[in-house]
């Protein structure tokens, strides 16, 4: 009997282990009709990513006929390599890859060639000299996302004709270094500064485009007694933070500090509505729809396009309505 027992409670242990059915692609009935996509994303670390994820997952589900596979990097790149590899091993379909930064693909992404498995870029750029020059011809299919430096120049732009001649002094929030946001978005402050001689960077330092180090920054600066009048955050929650640390110390976003954002989440617009941020760059994450799309051409055996530029606007208190906050899909 009590062989019996132990022999049964061995088998049970087996079974459930934790250890799921099989997850690789082929060989599990369950998802063999699936398309199987193996998704590396960047982390979770702002409304923006996070909304970016539920485009993904929306887009690419069981009912679409898909097997969407994520595996969040914590914003770590050699994280992410790991998960092309293993997705690489597991035999999937397609690989996604949200690049944390531009440059160090090239070997991982000529891994996936060797396997025949297809790389879809979306978000930011990987490494131009590979995106244009010929290494770079067949290490992806395509690329989905959105034109960084146009929408720093929509910032610097903005503050040019409202300021005109003013003297500003900015502190610049970037993103998370060597990422195209950060490079393209700090790129074009970097020119405004140039023609701007009245204009004085103020203070700079990344703040990982998260509202904690958004908020830290400002504290700093606050703290060292910096003068400064207006906020160039590289995302909307860095924004967040900031505004944060300005209403701690008794300073009104919006007036004593002029604020300008981008990725403009309906929580930021609510604020672009209340005159705490004056201005606020679209950056478009719901990439799900494309990714399906140029996934179900190339199941077709047709060609998508090699670069696709999202659909993005711009937003001050001037053009916001209430009903255009409400009606935003992120
Ligand atoms: C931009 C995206 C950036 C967002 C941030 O396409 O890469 O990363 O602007 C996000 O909110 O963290």
């Amino acid at each position: 009997m009590r062989i019996r027992l132990m022999i049964t409670l061995m088998l049970m242990v087996f079974l459930f282990d934790g250890c799921t059915a099989p997850t690789s692609p082929s060989g599990n009935e369950e998802y063999d009709h699936l398309i199987v996509v193996g998704f590396s994303q960047v982390g979770a670390e702002s409304d923006w990513r996070n909304a970016n994820t539920r485009s993904m997952q929306q887009a690419l589900s069981a009912e679409n006929g898909f097997r969407l596979i994520i595996d969040d990097a914590q914003q770590k790149k050699e994280r992410q390599i790991t998960a092309i590899r293993n997705f690489i091993h597991q035999g999937v379909d397609y690989i996604v890859l949200a690049p944390t930064t531009e440059d160090g693909w090239d070997t991982v992404l000529a891994e996936a060639k060797a396997a025949n498995i297809p790389v879809i870029i979306i978000d930011r750029m990987i490494d131009s000299s590979l995106a244009t020059g010929d290494a770079g011809a067949d290490l992806f299919t395509c690329w989905i996302g959105s034109d960084f430096q146009r929408q720093g120049n929509a910032a610097v732009q903005w503050l040019e004709h409202q300021f005109k001649d003013q003297p500003l002094n900015i502190v610049h929030l970037q993103g998370n270094y060597g990422s195209s946001a950060q490079v393209g978005r700090s790129a074009s402050l970097d020119r405004g500064l140039e023609r701007n001689p009245q204009w004085t960077l103020a203070a700079r330092d990344s703040g990982d485009f998260t509202q904690a180090k958004g908020q830290e920054l400002v504290e700093t600066y606050l703290a060292q007694g910096i003068d400064f009048n207006v906020i160039f955050a590289e995302n909307d929650n860095m924004a967040y933070g900031a505004i944060d640390a300005l209403k701690n110390a008794g300073l009104m976003p919006g007036k004593d500090v002029i604020i300008v954002s981008f990725d403009a989440n309906r929580r930021a617009l609510e604020m672009v509505m209340s005159g705490e941020i004056s201005y606020d760059v679209e950056c478009n994450p719901l990439h799900g729809p494309r990714v399906q799309a140029v996934i179900e051409q190339l199941e077709r055996g047709e060609t998508p396009p090699r670069f696709t530029f999202v659909e993005e606007s711009v937003f001050d208190s001037a053009n916001l309505t209430q009903t255009l906050i409400n009606d935003r899909g992120y």
